[in-house]
C-alpha cells in the first residue's frame, strides 16, 4: 500500500530556521497587498521538529503553527479475500469487490451480456479488505489520531491490530474512529470485514417482523435483489428499471489517518444569506471541529476581495462540535452574483478562515463562496385555485431546463473526473440549467457539485430514498440522521444546490397505494413516513441550512401536501408542486395527453442505445430486437414492445431482411420516437410558462427523465453509457434553446409560440416555410407581424387555421406537405429552426429515400461532414460508430440539398477513420 505521510494545512519547516526567527522579528508580505497582509512573527520555538510561532498583526495568506497536523493516506493497494479464503487478490482503495475481481482477471466485464446474473454470487459472499501500514513516532505522539473512512459500502466491522474499532451500516456516511492507543511502532494491520449486503438486508427484513415494508422485492424483469430499503446503500444497486443488480461492497472513498494535538477541522461550510431590508450580504460559516480538549480561541473570517473581515472569540469544545460565525459583507462592496447557465456568469470569492488558540494559528483553510439567493415561490395564482411553484434566483424567476441524474456507473470507483465533466458539459451544451440528483442513487462526489457550480447547473438534490416504504427502527433513524447532517454540511456551500427533497416518489407511493396496503394499516405507514422525512430529515435540514427550502418528496404538492398532513390525496395534482408523468401508449405527438403542470420534474420515453455502445458487451447472436440479450437488458416490463408501439403510431417499423440492418434500424427508430416524444412534451411545458388555462399552467420547469445511463441497455436516457449522445440529446440542444419557436395545433388551427429565457424583451416575428415532402424548394413562405416577446415568457406569435394556410399555398395537403419555421427580429434569425409535421411521416406522400452522400473533411476548426441530399429527409442521423465524440447537430430534418455539420472528436482520429466509420440514416432508409 502507499503510505505517504503528508502534513496537512501547514508546510513543514526547516528547524535550522528557528534561530533566525527567534532572534529577528520577521515581516512577511504577500504579493500585491503588503499592507493588508503584514504578519509579524514575535517568537518561534521548535518542539519535536515542529515549528510553533506566535504571531501578531493582520494574518492572511500565511500559515504556520502550533498544531502541525498529519494526514497519512491509507488509500492504495490493499488485499481482498472472500469468506472461506478461496479468492484472494490485491484490491485498490477506493474501490469495490467487483472492480477488484475484474481488474485482477477473476471475472470478465460485469456488463458483458448476462454477467450481472452470472456474478450474482459476489454479493452473497462476505469479503475482507486488509492492509498493513507503518506510522512515525511523531504521528503516534499526537494527542489524537483518527482513522477516517470517507465512505464504507456498506455493512462492515473494522479491526485495527486485532481490536475491533467500529462497525458501519451506511454507505452515505463518513466514519472516524479514534485509534491512537492502538497504533504500534511495528506493522499495523487494518481489516475491514464486509457482510453480504443482500443477506444483511434480508436479515433486517426478518427482524422487522411486525409488518412488511414494501416493496419486498423488485419486479422479476429487473433480475434484482430484495429488501434494499432495509440497507442505507445506493438503492438502485439491487437493480432498477434501467439498471443491473450489482450490490457492491468496498471502501468506495478514501481512508486515512488524521493526527493532531489541538484540533482538527472536519468540515467547513459557508452559506451566503441576503438581508433584503438592509441590502446586505452575510456569509454564515460553520466549522465542524474535533478538539482534543476545551479551549478558548478566536476565529477570523475574511474575503479580501470584498474588503470584509471579522474576528470572533469562541470556545472549541472538547470532542466534535460545530462553531458558527457570520461574516458581514462590507455594504460598499459590489458583490458579483452567481447565475444559472444562460442567465449570467458564475463568479466566486475566496473565503479565508483562520482559527487561533492562545495566539497560535490552529486551523487555516480557504474555500470558494458564490453569492446567490434562491426562493421556491408557492403563492396564489390569479385565475387558478392552486399555488405557483417556481424558483427565483437572485430575485429573477427562472424556468428550469434539464434532466434527472442517475449514478454514472454501478461501480462508483469507475466514475472518473473525466466522465463527470463530460456528462455535465453535455448537459450544458444542450442548454440545460438544472439537474435533479435522483433519490435512488448516491449523493454525488464533491467534484460533481463543484463542476455544477462552475457551469451554472442548478441541482435539485434528493435524499437517497426511492420508490419504497422505509423502516423507522431507532438504529435506522439514527444512521439516517447522521447521514443527512453530514451530507447537508458537505453540500450546502454549493450555490448549484437550490433545493433539498426528502425522497423520490414515496409520497405518491403512499397516496396512490402502489403497494396494496390494507386501509386499516395505512395510518401506520403514514406515521413512519412522517417520522422519517418530516420529523427527522426535514428537521435536520432546516437546522443545518436556512438558505434553501426542503420538499418532503418529489413529486409533491409542496405547501398543499403539508396542509394535507404531508401526504396529499393526489401528489400529481397539476395545480400544486411538481409532477412526474409517464404515458407510453397515448400518442406522444398529442400535447393534450400531457398534464399542464406547474413543474415537470420527470417525464420520458425509453430508447435503445446505438449499436456501437451495445457491441462491446454482446455477441452476434444478441443482435436482434427479439434476442434473449435484448429482453435481458430491458428492465422495464414490456418496455421493448412499448417503444415499438409508440413508434408505430407515426413511423413504419423497420422490416429489412438483413437481420443486422433490421436490428440497427430498430435501435434508430426507438431513438427517433424518444427524441420526438420528449421534444413535443418539453415544448408543451415551455410554451405553458405564461398561461393559465382552466386553472392550470405557469409551468416553470421541465426536467426529463433521464440524462445518463448506468450501463449499456435500453432506458429513458438521452446520453448512452460511455457518453455518446442519443438523438434526444441533440434534440434537447434545440428544445432547450434560450429562444425557441414552438408549433402546435388546436382544433386544426396552427399556433406558433415564441419562448424566450432572455432577460431582455425581443420584437419577433415567425417565419413559416411550407415544403412538399417531394421537393427541396419551399412551396411558400409566410411571415407574421412583429410582436413584443418579454424576457422570460412564452407568447403566441402566429395563428392560422391549417386549411387556410395550405389553401394559400398551392397544391399542399396535410399528407404532401410539412412546415419549418423560425423566429426573427431586425437582427436576423433568433433561436433554432423548428418543424411541424401535418401528418404522421408514415402517411406522408412523396417522402423518398434521399440517397444522402457524405464527405468528411478536416480544417482548422476540426472535422466536418458535408451532406448532400436528393430530397427532404427527416431525422438524418450521423453515426461514427465507436469513435467517441459528438456532432454539432444530428437527427435533423434536411430540407436543403447540402448541409455541413461539425464533429468534435474526444480522442485523436482522422478523416480516413471517420469516413470509414460514418453511416448516415434517415427515416425513409429504414422503410
Ligand atoms: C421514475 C423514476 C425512476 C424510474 C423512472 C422510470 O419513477 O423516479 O424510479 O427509473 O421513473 O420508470
Amino acid at each position: 500500500m502507499t503510505n505517504q505521510e503528508v502534513p496537512s494545512q501547514q508546510t513543514q519547516h526547516n528547524p535550522d530556521a528557528v534561530t533566525l526567527l527567534k532572534s529577528v522579528p520577521v515581516t512577511y508580505h504577500v504579493l500585491n497587498q503588503p499592507e493588508a497582509m503584514t504578519l509579524r512573527v514575535n517568537m518561534c520555538v521548535c518542539v519535536s521538529g515542529v515549528l510553533l510561532c506566535l504571531f501578531s498583526g493582520v494574518l492572511s495568506g500565511f500559515s504556520s503553527v502550533k498544531d502541525q497536523q498529519h494526514t497519512v493516506s491509507l488509500s492504495g493497494k490493499w488485499s481482498l479475500s472472500n469468506s472461506n479464503g478461496s479468492v484472494s487478490l490485491p484490491a485498490e482503495v477506493p474501490g469495490c469487490v467487483h472492480s477488484a475481481l475484474q481488474q485482477q482477471g477473476y471475472i470478465q466485464d460485469p456488463y458483458f451480456r448476462f454477467n450481472d446474473v452470472s456474478y450474482r454470487w459476489i454479493a452473497f459472499d462476505n469479503w475482507t479488505y486488509s492492509t498493513t501500514f507503518n506510522v512515525s513516532t511523531q504521528l503516534r505522539s499526537k494527542q489524537k489520531v483518527l482513522l477516517v473512512f470517507d465512505g464504507v459500502d456498506t455493512v462492515a466491522s473494522i479491526q485495527l491490530n486485532g481490536v475491533s474499532v467500529g462497525k458501519t451500516d451506511n454507505m452515505f456516511r463518513r466514519y472516524d474512529l479514534s485509534v491512537r492507543d492502538l497504533l504500534t511502532d511495528a506493522d499495523n494491520e487494518l481489516r475491514v470485514s464486509f457482510s453480504s449486503p443482500v443477506l444483511y438486508a434480508s436479515e433486517r427484513r426478518k427482524a422487522h417482523s411486525a409488518y412488511r415494508v414494501p416493496p419486498e422485492c423488485p419486479p422479476d424483469v429487473q433480475k434484482g435483489e430484495c429488501h434494499v430499503n432495509f440497507i442505507r446503500k445506493e438503492q438502485s444497486s439491487f437493480s432498477w428499471d434501467w439498471g443491473p443488480s450489482f450490490p457492491t461492497m468496498g471502501l468506495w472513498k478514501g481512508v486515512r489517518l488524521e493526527a493532531f494535538d489541538v484540533l482538527q477541522l472536519i468540515q467547513v461550510s459557508s452559506v451566503p444569506l441576503y438581508n433584503l431590508s438592509v441590502s446586505q450580504w452575510r456569509v454564515h460559516v460553520q466549522l465542524l471541529v474535533d478538539a482534543v480538549q476545551t479551549t478558548n480561541g478566536q476565529i477570523t473570517l475574511s474575503i479580501p476581495e470584498l474588503e470584509s473581515e471579522q474576528t470572533v472569540q469562541t470556545q472549541f469544545l472538547s470532542g466534535k462540535t460545530k462553531n458558527s460565525i457570520t461574516l458581514h459583507i462590507n455594504t460598499s462592496s459590489q458583490v458579483k452574483l452567481w447565475w444559472p447557465n444562460g442567465h449570467g456568469d458564475q463568479p466566486f470569492y475566496q473565503l479565508t478562515v483562520r482559527g487561533f488558540q492562545d495566539g497560535f494559528l490552529v486551523l487555516s483553510t480557504e474555500s470558494k463562496v458564490y453569492f446567490r439567493t434562491v426562493e421556491l415561490v408557492q403563492e396564489p395564482v390569479v385565475g387558478s385555485p392552486g399555488l405557483s411553484f417556481y424558483f427565483r434566483i437572485n430575485g429573477k424567476p427562472i424556468f428550469l431546463k434539464g434532466s434527472n441524474w442517475i449514478p454514472a456507473h454501478s461501480f462508483q470507483d469507475q466514475v472518473s473526473p473525466a466522465v463527470l465533466r463530460n456528462l455535465l458539459q453535455s448537459a450544458v451544451d444542450a442548454n440545460m440549467n438544472a439537474l435533479r440528483v435522483w433519490g435512488g442513487g448516491v449523493y454525488e462526489q464533491d467534484l460533481f457539485y463543484s463542476i455544477c457550480d462552475e457551469m451554472g447547473i442548478m441541482v435539485w438534490q434528493d435524499f437517497m430514498f426511492a420508490c419504497a416504504m422505509y423502516p423507522t427502527e431507532d438504529d435506522f433513524i439514527q444512521t439516517v440522521r447522521e447521514e443527512v447532517s453530514q451530507q447537508v454540511q458537505r453540500l450546502k456551500s454549493h450555490p448549484s444546490v437550490i433545493i433539498w427533497s426528502g425522497n423520490n416518489e414515496n409520497e405518491a407511493a403512499l397516496a396512490t397505494d402502489w403497494f396494496s396496503i390494507p386501509v386499516s394499516q395505512r395510518p401506520l405507514y403514514r406515521k413512519d413516513y412522517v417520522t422519517l422525512y418530516v420529523n427527522n430529515i426535514r428537521a435536520i435540514v432546516r437546522e443545518e441550512d436556512e438558505s434553501r427550502q426542503f420538499l418532503v418528496s418529489s413529486p409533491t404538492n409542496g405547501a398543499e401536501s403539508e396542509q394535507e398532513g404531508w401526504v396529499a390525496a393526489n401528489p400529481y395534482d397539476p395545480l400544486y408542486g411538481d409532477t412526474h408523468f409517464y404515458s407510453y401508449f397515448l400518442d406522444c405527438w398529442d400535447w393534450r395527453t400531457f398534464p399542464r403542470t406547474r413543474f415537470a420534474s420527470e417525464y420520458g420515453f425509453q430508447s435503445w442505445p446505438s449499436f456501437s455502445t451495445l457491441q462491446p458487451v454482446s455477441v452476434k447472436a444478441d443482435w436482434s430486437y427479439n434476442s434473449s440479450f435484448s429482453s435481458h437488458r430491458q428492465h422495464h416490463e414490456n418496455g421493448n414492445q412499448q417503444m415499438l408501439q409508440q413508434a408505430a403510431l407515426h413511423f413504419n417499423l423497420p422490416n429489412a431482411t438483413d437481420p443486422l440492418k433490421r436490428f440497427t434500424d430498430t435501435l434508430y427508430i426507438t431513438q427517433v420516437m424518444q427524441a420526438q416524444c420528449v421534444k413535443t412534451q418539453t415544448e408543451f411545458y415551455r410554451r405553458s410558462q405564461s398561461e393559465i388555462i382552466e386553472g392550470k399552467g405557469r409551468t416553470m420547469g421541465a426536467l426529463y427523465w433521464q440524462l445518463n445511463d448506468i450501463w449499456q441497455a435500453p432506458s429513458w436516457s438521452s446520453i448512452e453509457f460511455g457518453g455518446k449522445w442519443k438523438m434526444l440529446h441533440y434534440f434537447a440542444q434545440n428544445f432547450f434553446a434560450a429562444v425557441l419557436p414552438v408549433a402546435f395545433e388546436d382544433n386544426d388551427t396552427l399556433f406558433i409560440y415564441a419562448v424566450s429565457d432572455l432577460s431582455h424583451d425581443l420584437k419577433l416575428r415567425a417565419v413559416v416555410s411550407v415544403y412538399s415532402w417531394a421537393d427541396l424548394d419551399p412551396v411558400c413562405t409566410l411571415k407574421s407581424d412583429l410582436l413584443l416577446v418579454p424576457g422570460g415568457s412564452a407568447a403566441a406569435i402566429f395563428k392560422q387555421p391549417v386549411t387556410a394556410l395550405l389553401a394559400g399555398c398551392g397544391l399542399c395537403t396535410r399528407l404532401t406537405c410539412l412546415l419549418t419555421f423560425h423566429l426573427e427580429d431586425s437582427g436576423g434569425q433568433q433561436g433554432p429552426t423548428n418543424h411541424h409535421f401535418l401528418s404522421s411521416p408514415k402517411d406522408a406522400q412523396g417522402l423518398q429515400r434521399p440517397n444522402i452522400t457524405a464527405k468528411v473533411q478536416q480544417d482548422a476548426t476540426g472535422y466536418t461532414v458535408t451532406l448532400h441530399s436528393a430530397s427532404v429527409a427527416p431525422y438524418v442521423w450521423l453515426d461514427v460508430g465507436n469513435v467517441p465524440g459528438r456532432f454539432s447537430s444530428n437527427g435533423f430534418l434536411m430540407v436543403s440539398r447540402n448541409r455541413t455539420v461539425g464533429f468534435e472528436a474526444w480522442r485523436s482520429t482522422s478523416v480516413a477513420e471517420l469516413s470509414r466509420s460514418l453511416t448516415v440514416t434517415s427515416l425513409a432508409d429504414v422503410y
